[in-house]
């Protein structure tokens, strides 16, 4: 198996945490910036031009939501309920959501705009994590979002809080807000804690 990325946590971060945490091999390939515009239109590797890519079975797998649930298929990490699957979903769009956002502002250079933008984001961060709180306070263990088992959840929430709120662009601002969501707050750490060997021995990248 084989994953070609930038060297970047973004998009590929919870695939390679789920295959570190089902002990798969694969290949963690990183792509350099100044070499991606060479490669980039070979459509055998690359179909649609971007990456997560993922190669198995002489297979190659695109759009990353789509292989976050393949590898999470393959892994045991997918549940089979589709009350499941949708609160997956749920937790996968509201984080791009959040990170769309985050990066529109992290891209402004005005100062001025900046905090503007930061002013309207607050509220929508605060908004989501209220969902998270109450979705983790109404499950039996507080260690997984759902039931007691690891899922394709844990892991996307997982990458989010390393990847984002104990570090990346607007860090702040959301160690600010989780800050007022106890159970939310905990089960992060709990998380980050279990996987604490990978999140110490990853390649450093920016977010
Ligand atoms: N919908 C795609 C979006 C992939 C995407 O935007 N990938 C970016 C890196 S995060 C990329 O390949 N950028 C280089 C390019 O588009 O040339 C997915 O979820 O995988």
């Amino acid at each position: 198996m084989k994953l070609t990325y930038f060297n970047l946590y973004g998009r590929a971060e919870p695939i390679r945490l789920m295959l570190n945490a089902s002990k798969t091999e694969f290949e963690d390939e990183r792509i350099k910036h100044t070499d991606w515009p060479d490669i980039k239109d070979d459509k055998e590797r690359f179909p649609y031009g971007q990456m997560p890519v993922l190669q198995h079975n002489g297979k190659v797998y695109s759009q990353s939501m789509a292989i976050y649930k393949y590898v999470a298929n393959i892994s045991g990490y997918l549940p089979d309920d589709a009350d499941s699957q949708y609160m997956i979903d749920e937790a996968a769009e509201s984080i791009k959501d959040l990170l769309t956002e985050t990066f529109k502002i992290a891209q402004k250079t005005s100062s001025e705009e900046k905090k503007e933008s930061i002013t309207t984001l607050k509220p929508k961060i605060e908004t989501t994590f209220e969902v998270w709180e109450k979705n983790l306070k109404s499950n039996t263990s507080k260690d997984h979002y759902l039931g007691d088992k690891d899922s394709l959840a844990d892991f996307i929430l997982t990458c989010f809080y390393a990847d984002h709120v104990k570090s990346g662009p607007l860090s702040e601002l959301f160690q600010e807000v989780v800050g007022s969501c106890a159970t939310l707050k905990s089960y992060f750490e709990s998380r980050a804690d279990m996987h604490k060997d990978y999140f110490d021995s990853r390649p450093k990248a920016p977010y």
